[in-house]
């Protein structure tokens, strides 16, 4: 098997593990965390686990949840999650993040942060010593607003680009119907105070500094044809 994915596996299996019976449990979304979804469903059917719910934090994770036996219920239903399980695109020394990749960190942000343990699943290339070095900030922008979004963004010393689908005809569209703009910073300097100010931009939904909201990072590391966390 490709290393980078056994070690994405490694790192799914060893939050999967962090799972007691009983749990309410934030389901992520990304290639990491759909192993961490795999093993959690092959504990269920083994029986290891026992009286589990999902929160999906996107469509993507809703399917994988299913696909893999996982009962779903919401935050309607619910009024606890006792651990989230979720992938990310850099994580800084303080474990700030940022995320989005998916484009589902609108969602991902409120079951990460209502989360008793809110465990973040990476391999060892996420890893950087300042959020922004190698990958745009995620923000979602009301469709509406992109221009004006764009301008504040660019005042702020942003490079904002929209995000194409894969096939390039159009945006992508969130689960929420927005489009996400992915922002280059040289630098975020001030992850807190950032998040904040773009938050405060009319017509910008979430953006993807999660500052503060990690307990735990699974880290992954390549070592020759094996992997370890
Ligand atoms: C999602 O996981 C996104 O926020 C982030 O972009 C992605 C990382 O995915 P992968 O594990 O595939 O690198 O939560």
């Amino acid at each position: 098997m490709d290393p980078v994915k056994l070690m994405k596996q490694e790192v799914g299996q060893a939050a999967a593990a962090k799972v007691t019976s009983g749990s309410i449990v934030g389901l992520g979304t990304g290639s990491t965390t759909a192993f961490a979804i795999q093993f959690i469903g092959e504990r269920l059917a083994s029986g290891q686990l026992t009286d589990i719910k999902g929160i999906p934090t996107s469509f993507q994770a809703s399917v994988l949840a299913k696909q893999h036996g996982i009962p779903l219920t919401t935050l309607d239903e619910v009024d606890r999650i006792d651990i989230a399980i979720d992938g990310a695109d850099e994580v800084d020394p303080q474990h700030n993040l940022i995320k989005g990749g998916g484009a589902a960190h609108t969602r991902e942000k409120v079951v990460d942060s209502l989360a008793d343990q809110f465990i973040v699943v990476v391999d060892n290339s996420k890893l950087v010593d300042v959020l922004g070095s190698t990958f745009p900030l995620p923000v979602e922008v009301l469709p509406m607003a992109v221009a004006p979004v764009t301008r504040a963004l660019q005042a702020l010393g942003g490079q904002p680009e929209l995000r194409l689908g894969v096939r390039k005809d159009g945006p992508v569209i969130t689960d929420q119907g927005n489009m996400i703009l992915d922002v280059k910073f040289n630098a975020i300097s001030d992850p807190a105070a950032l998040e904040k100010t773009l938050n405060n931009i009319p017509g910008v939904l979430e953006n993807g500094l999660f500052v503060g909201v990690a307990d735990v990072v699974l880290v992954g590391e390549v070592q020759g044809d094996s992997a370890t966390v």
